[in-house]
């Protein structure tokens, strides 16, 4: 898909620079007529790498970049000394890029954390000086190695941001701390209302290669539509995300009432916000004891036979696991 500034799909040809050539010199000096061998070795050539910034979310600065070529190791000198390494070159990419090889179609690897490098081209390694091949057969070897050859090849990368999870709730529900168990995200996360000022997203990693987005949104409060709290300013943010994960606390007074106010905030700003799925959460569910849990229960079937539910905790862990299976289930049928 390649819509407008929204890429996620590029072709790139990377090539890494060639290991320089390890030295064959023979030390000269004066009075000294046979030296002894010196050369140094050659630097090793320029990688090209990935690493991921979590501050892009598209491939469409990459648009238009066909080549990267890192640079050649330089070649071993006199005196034993080790030619430059060749300059690196580094591609930023959005969290959640998978790298291909194009020829093979094979996954190359995925990046998923900010900061983390990837090697997609290995620069050649510089070759030893003719100083390592000295033996007592040979004290004055004349060869020494090459450089090892560059890498190149083509590789196709891809944003797997298959689809989004919105997470809807009122201020202080657990969303923040949702998406920072979930994610490597770092939201802000205390106790009181509308911690969260503007949306954090993260990337979850589901499985092997696969993940999916989640934005976490400001707390939503009854009359947001009009412009209460941070009003419609936010909910425009969930206007993209396909499925919306509602979280309403285990020590929420009236969890149905909760709900419905939230469903109706949305409403009343977009009433296509309604046609997406949608999931519930009971989160901070490590309050309830094993019997109030059951008790709850009993009215979560007989209040919400339409939208499935589950009981998860961020702080205890408890649930997590399932609520991202159920997750990726919906986000991929
Ligand atoms: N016991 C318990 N407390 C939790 C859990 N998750 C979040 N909390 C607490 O609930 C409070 C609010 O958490 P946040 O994640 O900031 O809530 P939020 O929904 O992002 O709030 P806003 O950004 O204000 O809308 C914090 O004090 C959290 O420590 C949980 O699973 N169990
Ligand atoms: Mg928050």
């Amino acid at each position: 898909m390649t819509e407008g500034n929204f890429v996620d799909y590029v072709k790139i040809y990377v090539s890494s620079g060639k290991g320089g050539k390890g030295s064959t010199h023979l030390h000269r000096e004066k009075f000294i007529e046979k030296g002894g061998p010196d050369g140094g070795d050659g630097g090793r050539g320029g990688h090209v790498i990935l690493r991921g910034n979590k501050n892009l979310w598209t491939l469409f600065h990459l648009k238009f970049t066909k080549h990267v070529k890192a640079g050649h190791g330089g070649d071993g000198g006199s005196s034993r000394s080790t030619g430059h390494d060749g300059e690196d070159k580094i591609i930023e990419v959005p969290l959640g890029t998978v790298v291909k090889d194009q020829e093979t179609e094979e996954i190359l690897f995925e990046i998923t954390e900010h900061g983390e490098e990837k090697i997609v081209a290995r620069g050649g390694k510089g070759g030893l000086g003719n100083w390592h091949f000295r033996s007592a057969t040979n004290q004055t070897p004349r060869y020494a190695q090459p450089g090892m050859p560059p890498e190149e090849h083509d590789v196709i990368l891809e944003l797997k941001v298959l689809a989004d999870v919105g997470l809807v709730g009122f201020p202080n529900a657990g969303k923040s701390t949702l998406l920072s168990v979930l994610t490597s995200a770092k939201p802000k996360i205390a106790d009181y209302p509308f911690t969260t000022l503007k949306p954090n997203l993260g990337i979850v990693a589901y499985r092997d290669f696969q993940s999916f987005v989640m934005a976490d949104i400001p707390g939503i409060i009854e009359g947001a539509a009009e412009g209460k709290g941070l009003g419609h300013y936010f909910l425009r943010h969930i206007e993209r995300n396909s499925t919306l994960l509602f979280l309403v606390p285990a020590d929420a007074d009236d969890i149905k009432k909760e709900y419905d106010i939230l469903l109706d905030e949305l409403r009343r700003y977009n009433p296509e916000l309604l046609d997406k799925e949608r999931l519930l959460v009971i989160s901070k569910s490590d309050m309830l004891d094993a019997e109030l849990q059951a008790e709850m229960k009993v009215l979560l079937d007989r209040d919400f036979q339409q939208i499935p539910y589950l009981f998860i905790s961020s702080v205890a862990q408890q649930g997590l696991q399932e609520l991202k299976d159920t997750l990726w289930k919906m986000l991929n049928s």
